[in-house]
C-alpha cells in the first residue's frame, strides 16, 4: 500500500467513479426527506479563486453530512453568466462576450470538478442561455399584465462625449472611466418592478426566518426602512403656474413649530415652473443635474440651495415660511419636499448655517439637560418647548396631537413610508437578457406575446467599446406584429434578475413547459441551507425573496420564503483587501 496520499491518482479515480455511478445525481422522491443545499453560483470571470474554494467547501461539507444522515440531498451548480465584465473583456481581447463567457465556464467547470465537489452536474445552468432567460422574459410580461411593471423616466449617468450611459462602477470620481469627461445626469425612460407593493411582506416575513443571521435581517429591515410619519400640506401665498401648494413628508411632526424654511427638490414641479422666469434658479437646477446618481456621492456632497422668493403658509401658525430649492432633497422620496427644522435635523442645520436661516429650538431633552445648537442639531426625541399648546408633550403625545390637529383641518394625514424604491431593471448594456417589450410607432408599448419569446440576444457581435451592438444595429430592433411594424426594446435586464430565481430553476432546469415545474419546486423548496458572501446580504437576498413571493403569487410554488437557513461566510482577504477578480488580487487554486 502507498504510504503517501497521492492526490492526483486517488482523486482522479474516485471522481471518475462518482461520475460513472452518477453518485450525486438526484430525483425528487416524496417518500424521502429532502435537503437542498445551495452555494451562491459564481460569475464566470475566468478562473476560480480561493474565495470560491472556501465558499463551496462549506456547502459541500454540509451536503455530504446531510447525505450521510440519509437525506435526499440536492446540491447544484451553475453560472451567473450575464454582466458587464464580459463586455470589457470582449473589447480588450477582441472577442464576443458570449464566446469569452462560455470559455470561462468550461475552464471553471473543470476546476470545480477537480476539486471533487458533490454536485449534481446534470442540473447545471448558465443564465445567459435562451433556455433560461426566456422564462424570465415571460415572467416579466406576466408581471406587466398584473400591473407590477411600469415605465418611468429616471436618472442615469451619462457621458456627453461617448454619448453613452455609464454604470455606477464606470463613474470614477465623477468622470467617465474611458474618456475622463465629467459625467452628467440624464433622465431617460426605464422599466421598474413594483417591489414596494411587497415591502410590508418582505419586512414582516423576516420575523419567520429563524435560520438567518440577525445582522442580515437588520440590514434588510434598514434597507426597506418602514417609517411612520405625516404627510402635510403647505399652501403657497400665491399660486405658481396654477399650483397652489405642495406636500411634505416628515417623520417628526413633533418639530412642526420649529420649521423655519421649506425645501423643494430641484426636479419638483414648483421649482421647474419658477425656473421658467428665473434664470438663476434655472442655472442652479442645471448644476444639480450634473452630479452622479450613485447614492454614496449623494450622501457626501456639499449641501447647496437657492431661495425662490416665494412663501408658503405654516399650517398651524398661519405665518409665511420662505421656500428654497435644495440639492439634498430627493425627488423620488416622500413628496420631493421637506419642512426644514434646523434645530433638530443635521442636514437642515448645516444648510441654515450656510445660508443664515433662523434656527428655532422646539425639542428639549426629557431629563432637563441643555443643548448647544451652536455646535450641532439636537436630533433626539424629547419634550416640546416653544410650541404653544403642545409644550411639554413627549414624542408620541406630540405626534398624535399635532397629526390630529392637521387631520382635523384637512391639512395632513398619518402615512407609512418606505426607504425602499421600486426596482429599476433597465440597463443600457448589451450582455444581458433583452427586455421583452415592443415599442409602438404611435408611442406606448406592449409586452412581447408568449409565442414570440424568447427575444434572442445575438451572440455573434463585435463590440466597439461604446455602444451596445443591439443599439448600434437598426435592423435588430425591427419586428412585425400582426402586420404592423414595431420596435424591440434595446435595453437589457439588470443581472440581479437572473440571480433572483436560479435557486428555483435548479429544481427543474430542463423543464420546457414553463418557468418552473410546481411539483419539483414544491418538493425541493425552500432551500434548506444557502451559503454565500455577506456582500449579498441586502440586494441579492432581497430580490430573491421578492421573486419567490412573485412566483408564489403566480402559482408556481407554494412556500413564502426561498432560503430557510443562511450562512454568510466571511470574506477571503488578500493583504487586507477583499479577494476578487475586479481587484486583481486573486489566488488561483490551480
Ligand atoms: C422634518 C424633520 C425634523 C425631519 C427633524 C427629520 C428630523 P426617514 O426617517 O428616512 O423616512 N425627508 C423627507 N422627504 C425627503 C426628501 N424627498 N429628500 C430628503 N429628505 C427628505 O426620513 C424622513 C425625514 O427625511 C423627514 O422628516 C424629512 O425630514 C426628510 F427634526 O422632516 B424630516
Amino acid at each position: 500500500m502507498n504510504t503517501h496520499y497521492n492526490a492526483d491518482q486517488i482523486e482522479k479515480a474516485v471522481q471518475q467513479y462518482w461520475q460513472d455511478q452518477q453518485s450525486f445525481a438526484v430525483q425528487s422522491d416524496p417518500s424521502r426527506e429532502k435537503y437542498y443545499c445551495l452555494s451562491m453560483f459564481p460569475y464566470p470571470s475566468g478562473k476560480l479563486h480561493m474565495g470560491h474554494v472556501r465558499n463551496y467547501t462549506i456547502g459541500d461539507v454540509i451536503s455530504r453530512y446531510q447525505r450521510m444522515l440519509g437525506k435526499n440531498v440536492l446540491q447544484p451548480m451553475g453560472w451567473d453568466a450575464f454582466g458587464l465584465p464580459a463586455e470589457n473583456a470582449a473589447v480588450k481581447n477582441k472577442t464576443a462576450p458570449a464566446k469569452w463567457t462560455h470559455e470561462n465556464i468550461r475552464y471553471m467547470r473543470e476546476q470545480l470538478q477537480a476539486l471533487g465537489f458533490a454536485y449534481d452536474w446534470n442540473r447545471e445552468l448558465a443564465t445567459c442561455t435562451p433556455e433560461y432567460y426566456r422564462w424570465e422574459q415571460w415572467f416579466f410580461t406576466r408581471l406587466y399584465e398584473k400591473g407590477l411593471v411600469y415605465k418611468k423616466t429616471s436618472a442615469v449617468n451619462w457621458c456627453p462625449v461617448d454619448e453613452t450611459v455609464l454604470a455606477n462602477e464606470q463613474v470614477i470620481d465623477g468622470c467617465c472611466w474611458r474618456c475622463d469627461t465629467a459625467v452628467e445626469r440624464k433622465e431617460i425612460p426605464q422599466w421598474f418592478i413594483r417591489i414596494t407593493e411587497y415591502a410590508d411582506q418582505l419586512l414582516d416575513d423576516l420575523d419567520s426566518l429563524d435560520g438567518w443571521p440577525e445582522q442580515v435581517k437588520t440590514m434588510q429591515r434598514n434597507w426597506i426602512g418602514r417609517s411612520q410619519g405625516v404627510e402635510m400640506h403647505f399652501t403657497l401665498e400665491s399660486a405658481v403656474a396654477g399650483i397652489d401648494g405642495f406636500d411634505v413628508y416628515t417623520t417628526r411632526p413633533d418639530t412642526l413649530m420649529g420649521v423655519t424654511y421649506l425645501s423643494l427638490a430641484a426636479e419638483h414641479p414648483i421649482s421647474l415652473a419658477l425656473a421658467n422666469d428665473n434664470p438663476e434658479l434655472a442655472d442652479f437646477i442645471k448644476t444639480c443635474k450634473t452630479s452622479s446618481v450613485a447614492e454614496a456621492d449623494m450622501a457626501k456632497m456639499e449641501k447647496r440651495g437657492l431661495a425662490t422668493g416665494i412663501n408658503a403658509i405654516h399650517p398651524l401658525t398661519g405665518k409665511p415660511v420662505p421656500v428654497w430649492v435644495a440639492n439634498y432633497v430627493l425627488m423620488d422620496y416622500g413628496s420631493g419636499a421637506v419642512m426644514a427644522v434646523p434645530a433638530h435635523d443635521q442636514r437642515d442645520w448645516e444648510f441654515a448655517h450656510k445660508y443664515n436661516l433662523p434656527i428655532k429650538q422646539v425639542i428639549a431633552p426629557a431629563d432637563g439637560g441643555s443643548v448647544d445648537l451652536d455646535k450641532e442639531a439636537y436630533v433626539d426625541k424629547g419634550v416640546l418647548v416653544n410650541s404653544g399648546e403642545f409644550d411639554d408633550l413627549d414624542f408620541n403625545g406630540a405626534f398624535n396631537a399635532i397629526s390630529g390637529v392637521l387631520e382635523g383641518k384637512g391639512a395632513g394625514k398619518v402615512t407609512t413610508n418606505y426607504r425602499l424604491r421600486d426596482w429599476g431593471v433597465s440597463r443600457q448594456r448589451y450582455w444581458g437578457a433583452p427586455i421583452p417589450m415592443f415599442n409602438l410607432p404611435e408611442g406606448g408599448e406592449i409586452p412581447v406575446p408568449a409565442d414570440k419569446l424568447p427575444v434572442l440576444l445575438p451572440e455573434d457581435v463585435e463590440m466597439d467599446g461604446v455602444q451596445s451592438p443591439i443599439k448600434a444595429d437598426p435592423q435588430w430592433r425591427k419586428e412585425e406584429l400582426n402586420g404592423k411594424a414595431v420596435e424591440r426594446e434595446t435595453d437589457t435586464f439588470d443581472t440581479f434578475m437572473e440571480s433572483s430565481w436560479y435557486y428555483a430553476r435548479f429544481t427543474c432546469p430542463d423543464f420546457t413547459d414553463g418557468m418552473l415545474d410546481p411539483e419539483q419546486a414544491n418538493y425541493w423548496l425552500p432551500v434548506d441551507q444557502y451559503v454565500g458572501g455577506i456582500e449579498h446580504a441586502i440586494l441579492h437576498l432581497l430580490y430573491a425573496r421578492f421573486f419567490h413571493k412573485l412566483m408564489r403569487d403566480e402559482g408556481l410554488l407554494s412556500s413564502n420564503e426561498p432560503f430557510k437557513q443562511l450562512l454568510c461566510q466571511g470574506m477571503v482577504l488578500k493583504d487586507g483587501a477583499k479577494m476578487s477578480k475586479s481587484k486583481g488580487n486573486t489566488v488561483d487554486p490551480q
